[in-house]
């Protein structure tokens, strides 16, 4: 009698546990289908940032939508501690040692060059990374200022992401005397 009680109760609980590992299969494959519905507006493009000027910077920099905003994050490394210019420049063509090919700073709004947020400022003038004493730094920001993919003039698809040797002092003309070239990445649209 006692031992069928305990198989009756190791039924139960064989069963009991067989109930939520089907219901976490159901939750999954709701969120598969969640994700699969939601994925034509989230647009995504990046760059992989190469080494130029004799530097060892690398790095990745992504672009992804989420309705009008596009939030850009960027990671360095193997960079001189302190603070890096980060651009967009007009052209996404890296192939030149200096970087120089990747053209001017990418200004499809025809202004100033500035510091980004406050009165004129280029599309591209990101800002200053802060590089650590590990070489690494990292940056963000959150703007609808851009488009990913529509082909437009504001579009960041097919320009370039500028690392620069020094800090861009948001005042001097054209491009804030960053300095050399130290990595370069072009912007593709991600699959
Ligand atoms: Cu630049
Ligand atoms: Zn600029």
């Amino acid at each position: 009698m006692k031992k069928n009680l305990i198989t009756l109760s190791i039924n139960a609980s064989f069963l009991l546990l067989i109930g939520i590992f089907l219901s976490l299969i159901g939750c999954d494959r709701t969120r598969q289908q969640a994700d699969i519905l939601s994925a034509p507006s989230a647009k995504q493009a990046v760059a992989t940032i190469g080494s130029t000027s004799g530097s060892s910077v690398t790095g990745m920099a992504v672009f992804t939508q989420n309705g009008d905003q596009i939030t850009f994050t960027i990671e360095i490394q193997n960079a001189t501690p302190g603070l890096h210019a980060v651009h967009i420049h007009e052209n996404g063509d890296c192939s030149a040692p200096d970087g120089k090919s990747a053209g001017g700073h990418w200004n499809p709004t025809d202004v100033a060059h500035g510091k980004w947020g406050e009165g004129e400022f280029h599309l591209g003038d990101i800002g200053n990374i802060t590089v650590g004493e590990d070489g690494t730094g990292s940056f963000k920001l959150t703007t609808d200022l851009w488009e990913i993919g529509t082909g437009s003039d504001i579009d960041v698809v097919g320009a370039g992401i500028i690392v620069h040797a020094d800090a861009d002092d948001f005042i001097s003309q054209p491009s804030g005397n960053a300095g050399a070239r130290i990595g370069c990445g072009v912007i593709v649209l991600a699959e």
